[in-house]
């Protein structure tokens, strides 16, 4: 895996025919305590890409909770890509990462947990800037 991310599997609660609950608590399944919470939807366009972006600090966990998605991640140094299509099965994202989302399906529903509000200033929108960024954290520059 890339740094900064990992897989977060949540309980699935089954009442059989009835329908199925997933819980995320922080500590328990979620590591930071939740400010926010946002979920894009409307997914009708197939080319749709969305991120190419990278926070300074903030940590978030992405489920897609209906449909599915693809994540391409990068650190800076390594890349990989993650496919979500399990309402319980999320993508913990921290901080300096290169995320870009597509591939949706268009009943796609993906629901964001974050750590923080939301703050323009957090957000590293150009790539160049970003190699920048994480070459300065781990020292290279
Ligand atoms: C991320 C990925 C996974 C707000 O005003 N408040 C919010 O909480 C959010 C999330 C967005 N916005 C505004 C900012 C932009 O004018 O909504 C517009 C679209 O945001 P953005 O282009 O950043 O959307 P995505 O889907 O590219 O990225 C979002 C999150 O912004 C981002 O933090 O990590 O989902």
């Amino acid at each position: 895996m890339v740094k900064n991310s990992k897989t977060i599997i949540l309980p699935q609660i089954v009442d059989g025919i009835d329908g199925t609950i997933s819980v995320a608590e922080y500590r328990n399944h979620i590591p930071f305590p939740i400010k926010r919470v946002y979920y894009i939807y409307g997914l009708i366009n197939p080319d749709a890409i969305r991120g190419k972006h990278a926070h300074k600090n903030l940590e978030q966990v992405l489920f897609c909770i209906n449909g599915t998605c693809e994540i391409s991640l990068d650190d800076g140094e390594k890349s990989q890509t993650v496919v979500l299509h399990k309402p319980n099965v999320g993508l913990y994202l921290g901080k300096e990462l290169w995320v870009t989302m597509k591939e949706f399906s268009d009943n796609c529903i993906l629901l964001v947990l974050a750590s923080d509000i939301y703050e323009e200033d957090d957000y590293i929108r150009d790539y160049d800037e970003f190699i920048r960024y994480v070459n300065r954290r781990i020292g290279k520059e």
